[in-house]
């Protein structure tokens, strides 16, 4: 089979990586605005509201998998106008509280426009799933121009984090197991346990403040 020649392979490929460096470029700003915040917060209620921070950009070849999953083609327009989580930021937090408040002060931010917030926090999914999601654009500067660029932060507490590990691996192995509607069931009686729990923490912390 002839190959494609390297230069001509290079070529091709740079829309891609100057479109994935645009969102490396808006997951620093974002994350910024959270370490910015989390500082402010610390030094308002002498604690951090944050555990951890994590950045990701999508793995190219899942990118191609939910392109194929919308039935779109692999291009720049169609991965910049339909794919919203090719950027990902997620926030660790120790309470729920702490949520809400730190996610409403990036979404007033005037640089920052909200496009969807999904809240599985107050709606958890059936599975017992639960994460604040919001979807934000936010203008990066190039030498060519403003560009503005999607990125989804998903807010969790250190429990619904743990939670979400576990059933992240049952996603994978599911067709392999043996009985995987019994660890589901497992699981979802976990998700309402760790539920009851992050907010019997959140009173106790109160209470102690
Ligand atoms: P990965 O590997 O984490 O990137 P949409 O993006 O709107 O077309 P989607 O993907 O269903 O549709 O949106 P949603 O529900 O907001 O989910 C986005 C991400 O949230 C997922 O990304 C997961 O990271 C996480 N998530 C959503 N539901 C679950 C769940 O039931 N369990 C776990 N563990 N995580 C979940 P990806 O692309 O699926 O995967």
């Amino acid at each position: 089979m002839q190959s494609e020649n390297p230069e001509e392979m290079l070529d091709n490929m740079q829309p891609f990586l100057d479109m994935m460096m645009n969102y490396e470029c808006a997951l620093m700003e974002i994350e910024t605005k959270l370490k910015v915040l989390n500082s402010e917060f610390a030094l308002q209620h002498n604690r951090n509201p944050f555990e951890s921070i994590k950045s990701r950009l999508k793995k190219p070849i899942s990118i191609i998998g939910k392109l194929r999953k919308k039935g779109l083609d692999f291009t720049i327009e169609n991965i910049e106008e339909n794919l919203t989580d090719i950027a990902g930021i997620r926030v660790i937090c120790s309470f729920p509280e702490d949520i809400y408040a730190v996610s409403d002060l990036l979404a007033k931010q005037d640089d920052i426009t909200v496009i969807e917030v999904k809240d599985y926090i107050r709606k958890p999914k059936s599975n017992g799933y639960r994460s604040l999601h919001l979807i934000v654009e936010i203008p990066i500067f190039l030498t060519t121009g403003k560009k503005y660029m999607k990125v989804e932060v998903q807010f969790r507490t250190i429990a619904m984090d743990f939670w979400a590990s576990l059933d992240h691996k049952l996603k994978y192995k599911k067709d392999n197991l043996k009985h995987p509607e019994l660890i589901a069931k497992e699981l979802k009686k976990c998700a309402d346990t760790i539920t009851s729990v992050d907010y019997k923490m959140q009173e106790i912390r109160n209470m102690l403040e």
